[in-house]
């Protein structure tokens, strides 16, 4: 059993989110999720549409996300890693080399993010 965990807002989930944890998964057979809390995307000067609960329950909908836990800080990874033993730390490339420090205690991978989609130009288009 190859565990693999990921970290992210995820709001306004969008094919972009989609690929990632799609790749993810596929690089193991149990996908964990650190979805980042209303809190912590305030730290991360994020502002979700969607609050944590909301955000949590359509990724628990992914048949290839096994579990979301709360991300509350910058530093539970290595916590994370241990307490669900997680073999494999999984990024988009917009955050390469940020995580290396990782890879004493797991597998290190950044996966290439998808290209001209996020959820602040979801917003933007909505907005009009
Ligand atoms: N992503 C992607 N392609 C996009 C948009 C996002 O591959 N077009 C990936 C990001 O690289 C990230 C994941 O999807 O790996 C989640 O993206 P965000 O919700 O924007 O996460 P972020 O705010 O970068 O939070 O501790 C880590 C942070 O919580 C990461």
């Amino acid at each position: 059993m190859k565990r693999v965990i990921t970290y992210g807002t995820f709001d306004v989930l969008h094919y972009g989110h989609i690929n990632l944890l799609k790749r993810a998964k596929a690089l193991g057979d149990y996908l964990i999720v650190g979805l980042s809390s209303d809190e912590f995307n305030a730290v991360k000067n994020k502002k979700s549409y969607y609050n944590y609960e909301q955000r949590k329950k359509i990724l628990e909908s992914l048949r290839f996300v096994d579990l979301v836990i709360p991300e509350d800080n910058w530093e539970q990874k290595v916590s994370d890693i241990k307490e669900f033993r997680a073999d494999i730390f999984v990024m988009g490339d917009d955050w390469e080399g940020k995580f290396d420090f990782l890879k004493e205690h797991c597998a290190v991978v950044y996966l290439s993010r998808t290209p001209d989609v996020s959820s602040s130009m979801t917003k933007e288009f909505l907005l009009g």
